[in-house]
């Protein structure tokens, strides 16, 4: 469908949106699990921080469930302002993924949704609003799903999320980033590094060849793990000789990490949620935004404290929590590394293989994606295309489907789809069976082949997951052929 043809189709849809809620809310058997979006005061290097917070009304932040339960959840917006919650990695029906005039309509100010569906699988999963910049105000949270059963006695799970701060207000600092700082915030954020402009022409690669990448567009004023650092860290009890299970959620709006384990032995056992075939990590492993991992650690006999660092991409700058056994000190950790970390790169992506591979098959559709972008201006395009502006990437039903992602800028871009699980199958020309996950990290000139079967029809988002490269066009659609489509920016139906 051509962006004009969704134009028209959307007029002819006009009467079902206006109402404001397209699907009736589901008739729930059991009371639903309430999530409220409220704001919350977080202290944050001395200073008290108002914060966004999707939480439940024991103040459990976003949920922890059983894969055998159905997704049953009303989501209620005290805010002053729209919401949306998309549930990261999960695949429900297109008009419960959370995606603002994708999917559905915003939530209004004081309104609820009301979500039910089938769980699939379990995993370590997130959620966070998909509306403008909600998501640097912290409106995100865990999304656990448990294995079917009694979970495993012995295992103690830890789950730790990581967030980028800022004091500043997120809109004045992409005014910033775009050059039209405002007054509070012009000396803020880092000015654009004028690299890498390309719009996509074959050649335009290799003019940033031999410039150097850009990693961080934005000054943060801290990186939290479970809402605190490292100054007054989350200390997590566990017994000597324990097992753990950490589920690492990179919830930052813009910040790629170094996950360092101190000297514990790790086995990484599932990315993004999805099961790889256990792998025994070295001192640091790699986490990419919105990426997630799923880590067991057999703990030493004996007292001890051990810290989980998550140190940025680029920079000194760390994060983390403490596993202590009840006895042992704790030594405070400094909140900067002794060195700035080198940038991500693709070398465990590589070694992954996934535990339950995608059946090998060629792919039926493969559509070429180019990544690029204007540092100048401050804009950013998939498919050579600026959202809302776009015109959809269409599929079939049942067929499998290649996405061959170009970076040809400076700048790393961690790329989410909405509603499936796809495999890594290729580097540049290197082919290969990879892991099964939801977010991969395409590196500055690298090129990411990704594979899904399409087998969940409706109309999907197709994102980078840095919220100022998405907040600045960066983001398509995937549309299946046959399936109506209910929504549309207003600024593009316009
Ligand atoms: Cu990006």
């Amino acid at each position: 469908m051509s962006v004009m043809d969704r134009r028209l189709f959307l007029k002819s849809a006009a009467a079902l949106a206006a109402g404001g809620t397209l699907a009736p809310p589901p008739a729930f058997a059991d009371p639903p699990v309430i999530l409220n979006l409220d704001t919350r005061i977080i202290e944050v290097n001395g200073k008290p921080a108002s914060v966004l917070g999707i939480l439940q009304p024991d103040g459990t932040p976003g949920i922890a469930i059983d894969v055998a339960q159905p997704f049953r959840v009303e989501v209620r917006n005290t805010l002053d302002r729209i919401s949306l919650i998309h549930w990261h990695g999960l695949t429900p029906p297109y008009r419960q993924d959370g995606v603002p005039y994708v999917s559905a309509p915003p939530i209004p100010a004081g309104a609820s949704q009301a979500y039910d569906f089938k769980l699939d699988f379990s995993g370590t999963f997130w959620m966070h609003s998909h509306v403008g910049l909600q998501e640097q105000e912290l409106l995100s949270a865990p999304l656990i799903i448990h294995d079917a059963g009694a979970p495993a006695a012995d295992i103690q799970e830890v789950v730790v999320m990581l967030h980028d701060f800022t004091f500043e207000n997120p809109d004045d600092i992409l005014a910033g980033l775009k050059g039209n700082p405002t007054a509070k915030s012009a000396t803020t954020p880092k000015a654009a590094t004028p690299v890498a402009v390309t719009t996509g022409s074959g050649m335009s690669g290799m003019k940033a060849a031999g410039a150097k990448p850009d990693l961080n567009d934005v000054d943060y004023d801290a990186f939290l793990a479970n809402d605190r650092t490292l100054a007054d860290p989350a200390v997590i009890r566990v017994d000597a000789g324990g097992k753990i299970r950490l589920r690492l959620i990179n919830g930052s709006a813009a910040t790629n990490y170094w996950i360092g384990l101190g000297g514990l032995h790790g086995t990484l056992i599932a990315v993004d949620g999805t099961a790889i075939r256990p792998m025994a990590l070295g001192a640091t492993m790699p986490l990419a935004i919105a990426q997630r991992a799923d880590i067991l650690i057999d703990l030493p006999a004996g007292a001890g404290a051990y810290p989980i660092l998550a140190q940025v991409e680029g920079k000194p700058d760390r994060s983390g929590i403490v596993l202590a056994t009840a006895s042992a000190p704790l030594a405070r950790i400094p909140l900067l590394a002794a060195a700035p970390s080198p940038p991500l790169d693709l070398a465990l992506e590589r070694a992954l293989t996934a535990a339950a591979p995608l059946a090998p098959l060629p792919a039926d559709i493969t559509h070429e994606v180019p990544l690029t972008g204007d540092m100048q201006a401050y804009v950013w395009m998939m498919d050579d295309q600026v959202y809302p502006n776009i015109t959809p990437i269409m599929v079939t039903a049942g067929k499998r489907v290649e996405l061959v992602m170009q970076n040809k800028t400076m700048m790393s871009h961690p790329m989410h789809l909405h509603g499936h699980r796809f495999q890594v199958v290729g580097i540049d020309a290197q082919r290969f069976p990879g892991a099964v996950r939801d977010t991969v990290l395409v590196p500055p000139l690298k090129t990411v082949t990704i594979a899904f079967d399409a087998d969940n029809p409706g109309s999907w988002a197709f994102h980078c997951h840095n919220l100022w490269h998405l907040a600045a066009g960066m983001m398509t659609v995937i549309d299946y052929a046959g399936v109506p489509m209910p929504y549309l920016p207003p600024d593009a139906a316009g």
